[in-house]
């Protein structure tokens, strides 16, 4: 076995990595993973982007490094990765549902919002 920690690079602004890292913490296997993370505009963003853009035609955080040199992106496909091996179904992990039926939810409906408003300014703007 090798001792190669799998990597994960973290925007931690993005709800979708939040989601990821409920069911890290709830699964129990936070300690297995080495983080790269930043914060948009911080001093570590230039760095982690230009390792994933070198695997991706466009970057997508969570994005994961599961074996050297062996990467994927997608929070729904890391979680099912990791759910499959573990024997855990995230739909019985009371924090991971809790997450995802609340604040989840929330940015979902909040982006909607912003979209339909973005739409009427502009729909406005062709009007007037
Ligand atoms: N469907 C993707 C969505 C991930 C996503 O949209 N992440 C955003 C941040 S919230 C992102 O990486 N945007 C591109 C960027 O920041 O360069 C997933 O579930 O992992």
């Amino acid at each position: 076995m090798s001792d190669f920690k799998p990597v994960l690079y973290m925007k931690t602004s993005c709800p979708w990595c939040m989601r990821l890292a409920a069911f890290l913490v709830e699964a129990g296997i936070w300690d297995r993973f080495e983080f790269r993370n930043f914060y948009e505009g911080d001093e570590n963003e230039a760095a982690i982007r230009a390792e994933v853009a070198e695997h991706f035609e466009k970057a997508s955080f969570p994005t994961l490094q599961y074996e050297p040199g062996k990467y994927m992106i997608e929070s729904g496909d890391i979680i099912a990765k990791y759910a499959d091996e573990l024997g855990l179904d995230p739909e019985n992990m009371p924090f991971y549902q809790y997450f995802m039926n609340g604040p989840m939810r929330r940015n979902r409906e909040t982006f909607q919002e912003l979209m339909r408003l973005r739409k009427e300014v502009e729909e406005n703007r062709v009007t007037a």
